[in-house]
């Protein structure tokens, strides 16, 4: 068993046994016009971890472990998405808008894909998720049964949103979680901060946090 330097105290990984799940990193949540500059954000926050991901997705693929990407995104019917999260607040635009990338957060329209320096490579598992967490309403957990993973490496955004909510989920299904501080990010920096502070504390109630390097060098 290798370790991984992290807080609050050192990863116990389990080589054979760990996955890295990259959340939502989509031209939706990185790219002006759309879901996530609708709602009032600054984007720029996003593109700028995308060189840290792109590092991540490097090291797993070179350590030969499994890579599962994630998509916030709807049926072109909309039946997949409750009127409470369409009719939520006062969006420029809403889930199933026009927008300049199409219509907003839709399953095949181009601005609801994954940026293209992180799009998903032959055999990697993408899953589209109508929720913010992404074992909600998907296979996920039947897909990480079948390949047997137990641990789980999390980058992506939004930091307290999905990426947050997939955790708790993934740890109380009995997953190890472990979230890479520079690989993920918030629309606010604040909230960004308090959610690594809040998964890491009470001895890892939720999961451990690790620097990118750290990372790489526990999985290579
Ligand atoms: N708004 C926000 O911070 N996040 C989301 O709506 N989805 C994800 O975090 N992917």
């Amino acid at each position: 068993m290798a370790e991984i330097r992290a807080e609050p105290f050192a990863f116990p990984l389990k080589k054979g046994a760990a996955a890295l799940v990259v959340i939502d990193m989509q031209r939706d949540f990185a790219e002006e016009g759309g879901f996530g500059a609708s709602l009032g954000n600054d984007v720029s926050r996003v593109t700028a971890i995308v060189p840290d991901v792109k590092r991540l997705i490097a090291g797993f693929r070179a350590a030969g472990l499994p890579i599962i990407h994630t998509m916030e995104c709807h049926r072109p019917d909309l039946s997949d998405l409750p009127p409470a999260k369409r009719d939520r607040g006062a969006p420029k635009l809403r889930i199933g808008d026009e927008g300049p990338m199409g219509r907003i957060l839709i399953a095949g329209e181009p601005g609801t894909a994954i940026l293209p320096e992180l799009a998903p490579v032959a055999g990697e598992v993408v899953i589209e998720k109508p929720g913010k967490g992404a074992f909600y309403a998907t296979p996920l957990g039947d897909i990480l049964a079948e390949k047997g993973i137990a641990q789980l490496v999390f980058a992506g955004v939004t930091t307290e949103v999905c990426v947050q909510t997939t955790m708790r989920e993934a740890n109380d299904r009995g997953y190890e979680c472990l979230l890479v501080e520079e690989a993920t990010e918030s629309y606010f920096p604040e909230f960004k901060a308090a959610a690594i502070a809040m998964i890491r504390a009470q001895g890892a109630i939720v999961g451990w946090t690790a620097k990118l390097d750290d990372v790489l060098e526990g999985i290579a």
